[in-house]
């Protein structure tokens, strides 16, 4: 499929998206979350990928959604079209999704990366949601993810002053998994993705599953949820191989089964 303001590419088992609107600095035009949505449910539906990486370019991830596009609309036509609600296709795939951050992560940008599972940063990496200073509020998510995934205060400072988040401050705050050279920063994400890739398919859908609970439920039922499907791993023959083979000493060959 031909994409204009993306790039996907398959590396192995990894489904591969790089955002692509250099000259606005990846900002999120409709057509371009489009086909994000398209190539991500292309990359779902194929049993041969594991995982996918999100990624954008060395100065932008995204620096937000199109404050161009979106500038003259009207609330009757936003409010009638759900406007922005498909913008959040990323939060809603069972295969993992890595986000590669590069440069800036701002407004709906920031709101794209922390609706992937995690976020690897490279050290020239800047978050924020400044909508604040454009009149407006975070609409995609970023009021509350980055709430829960920060706390309160930094959200609350990041959202009523807009200002940045470095790398190295995101990564103390727990936003992002780790920091790597920028110039690594699309391998180290391969790399991560590959070894989720090599493990059980079914199982990994598991694992994002239980982990996403805990963001959605209290603790009680949370537990109560992964234990369920901790023994639901036990219908999978991937688990009768993972184990066989750490008493075998030797590499688990996993059938996704
Ligand atoms: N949208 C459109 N174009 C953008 C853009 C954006 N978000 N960000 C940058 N660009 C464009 C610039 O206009 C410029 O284009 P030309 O003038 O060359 O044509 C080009 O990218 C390069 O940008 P700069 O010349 O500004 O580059 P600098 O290095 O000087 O500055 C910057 C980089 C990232 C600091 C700056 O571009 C910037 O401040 N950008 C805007 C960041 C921002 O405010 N992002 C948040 C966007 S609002 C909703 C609720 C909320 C929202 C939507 C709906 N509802 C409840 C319905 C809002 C969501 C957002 O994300």
């Amino acid at each position: 499929m031909a994409y204009s303001h993306i790039e996907v590419e398959t590396r192995g088992h990894i489904g591969l998206i790089r955002l692509n609107r250099p000259k606005a600095l990846n900002a999120l035009c409709a057509e371009m979350m489009a086909e994000l949505a398209a190539a991500l449910d292309q990359f779902e539906a194929d049993d041969n990928i594991g995982c996918m990486v999100l990624t954008g370019s060395d100065r932008a991830f995204a620096a937000g959604a199109d404050i161009k596009e979106m500038a003259d609309r009207q609330f009757p036509d936003l409010y009638a079209e759900d406007f922005l609600a498909t913008y959040e296709r990323v939060s809603t795939c069972r295969k993992p999704v890595i986000a590669a951050v590069a440069g800036y992560a701002l407004g709906g940008g920031c709101e794209l990366a922390m609706m992937c599972d995690f976020i690897l940063a490279a050290d020239t990496a800047k978050f924020g949601q400044p909508e604040i200073t454009i009149g407006t509020i975070p609409g995609i998510g970023g009021t509350q993810r980055l709430t829960r995934l920060v706390g309160k205060s930094k959200a609350m400072e990041m959202c009523l002053t807009g200002r940045m988040m470095d790398a190295e401050e995101a990564e103390r705050a727990g936003l992002v998994s780790r920091i790597v050279p920028a110039a690594e920063l699309v391998d180290e994400a391969i790399k991560a993705a590959d070894a989720i890739a090599k493990m059980s398919r079914p199982i990994v859908l598991m694992a994002k599953e239980a982990v996403n609970s805990a963001l959605e439920t209290t603790l009680a039922e949370g537990v109560r949820f992964e234990r369920r499907l901790f023994h639901a791993t036990f219908a999978f023959e991937d688990q009768k191989e993972g184990m066989s083979a750490f008493v075998d000493k030797r590499q688990p060959s996993f059938k996704h089964r």
